[in-house]
């Protein structure tokens, strides 16, 4: 078993180590053959001789074949430090060499960042692109990241709950996935393009304090900051006011960067709140970037928007801004409920901005029949739609429900910026292309007709 990284050579000079990895280049000097041998941590210089063994294997190598060696940690010549790299000051002697797999030559190069290669060979060959570096640091920094708000969140009493995949068609703006069902002729699954629903039943359930790492799906045109198929930290709690659910939000993020990011600076804690009204006033944008210091890489300038109209006009009625399931803020209750001054109803809606991105969003819920009923009646709803589409919201909502709020982060988001990353795309370990395809698995792709007819389907293009 491997037990030492490469980077942990940096403080091994003068002893013994096994090391197992890539060759990430090979340059041939005549009597000496150096191998920088790469693993998720980093890379060292080993330095074969015809004085240390594998010199002759050591000939044969290629980009990219696995190896283990083992042999002797030694500091370098003052002349010969290398101050680019952690172990810039350390060179590997060894005294075995084992080849454990060869390799095809890599089809895009890896020791670069990578941004200069184009989009769909570095998606086609990913498992490959996934070996730079950068990526590595990456994928490896959102795990962290990920444990440390599971850990604060579980501080904070919450739970981590998974809700179902195959679920029902959500009306939440985008269009839906959908699996089709084998047993029922005609019928469809749909996947969630979030857990809104089951996070608020979850609540009726009395559960009071929910978090889930949740997987979405959207149906949208793909963009840097959008994937067909993406990550929320969706959370929600019971017994709550909008001022709860922001102060705790707030001080998760804080938490978060100052332990995971402390190069990080954040402009201004408490986070400024502006509404609605004001940022496409001052801004023309609902999600305003307020860097003070747009050249400040490391600077996070976090925003609350608040204060969204509830209802937007469209052609022949009226349609929800952000979530049907959200409350009126309790001055425009009455309103709400009596189906007055639509226009004017605000929602108890909060987004949460950085540098210009919207990283998350949410709100306090309508928690009783009659609040989420109304929201479907000003929408035009007749009572029949609504039942048939809400009823099982509307019967749960009845069986004592407790006033509950809560909001999600775009996961992907929130680490593109937190990595420097333009593109969430580099913060996914297997994303899809922008035009919402996975060229290393050719998906989607066709199926039988031996398959399409037991989930009776017919394809007609
Ligand atoms: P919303 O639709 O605003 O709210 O989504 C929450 C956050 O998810 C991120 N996001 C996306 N990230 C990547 N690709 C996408 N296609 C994508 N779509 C959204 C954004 C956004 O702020 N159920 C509600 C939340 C709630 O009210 O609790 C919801 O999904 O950062």
């Amino acid at each position: 078993m491997k037990e030492t990284s490469v980077i942990q050579t940096r403080d091994m000079a003068g002893r013994e180590a096994e090391l197992f990895g890539w060759v990430a280049n090979r340059r041939d000097h005549g009597k000496l053959v150096f191998v920088d041998l790469r693993d998720r941590t980093g890379i060292i210089q080993v330095v074969f001789s015809p004085k240390t063994a594998g010199y002759d294997d050591a000939q044969k190598l290629r980009d990219e074949w696995v190896i283990r060696i083992k042999g002797l940690v030694k500091e370098r010549p003052e002349k010969m430090r290398n101050p680019d790299i952690p172990t810039g000051n350390v060179e590997f002697e060894p005294h075995e060499l084992e080849i454990l797999a060869e390799a095809t030559t890599p089809q895009i190069p890896l020791q670069t960042d990578g941004y200069e290669v184009g989009e769909d060979a570095r998606q086609e060959w990913r498992y490959l692109d996934l070996r730079r570096a950068r990526l590595a640091r990456n994928i490896a920094a959102r795990h962290t990241a990920a444990l440390h708000v599971r850990t604060v969140l579980s501080h904070h009493d919450f739970i981590e709950v998974e809700t179902p995949i195959l679920t029902k068609s959500t009306p939440e703006g985008a269009r839906d996935y959908v699996v089709p069902s084998r047993l029922y002729a005609g019928k469809f699954f749909a996947l969630p393009q979030s857990p809104q629903q089951y996070k608020q039943l979850l609540m009726v359930a009395g559960v009071e304090r929910y978090f889930q790492f949740a997987r979405c799906f959207r149906d949208e045109d793909t963009r840097g900051d959008r994937q067909p198929e993406f990550t929320q930290l969706d959370m929600e709690m019971s017994f709550v006011n909008r001022e709860d659910v922001m102060a705790v939000n707030e001080a998760v993020l804080i938490d978060l960067v100052k332990t995971c990011f402390p190069d990080k600076r954040i402009q201004e804690i408490p986070f400024p709140r502006i509404s609605y009204a004001e940022a496409m006033e001052k801004y023309q944008t609902d999600r305003p970037d307020l860097r003070k210091d747009p050249d400040d890489k490391d600077l996070l300038a976090f925003c609350w928007v608040v204060d969204f109209p509830f209802f937007e006009k469209t052609d022949g009625g009226w349609t929800f801004t952000h979530n049907p399931f959200s409350a009126p803020k309790p001055e425009h209750a009455a309103w709400h409920l009596a189906g007055e001054h639509t226009a004017d109803i605000l929602t108890t809606q909060y987004d949460v901005v950085v540098n210009g991105w919207e990283i998350g969003g949410g709100s306090i819920r309508a928690h009783t029949p009659a609040a989420l009923r109304a929201t479907f009646r000003t929408m035009g709803f007749t009572d029949e739609r609504i039942e048939t589409n809400f009823g099982h919201m509307l019967t749960a909502f009845a069986s004592g429900t407790p006033p509950h709020g809560g909001i999600a982060w775009g996961w992907d988001r929130l680490m593109a910026i937190l990595l420097n990353e333009p593109n969430i795309r580099e913060v996914i370990a297997f994303p899809k292309t922008g035009d919402a395809r996975d060229l290393m698995m050719h998906s989607p792709s066709e199926l039988s007709a031996a398959q399409l007819r037991e989930l009776h389907l017919k394809v007609e293009t």
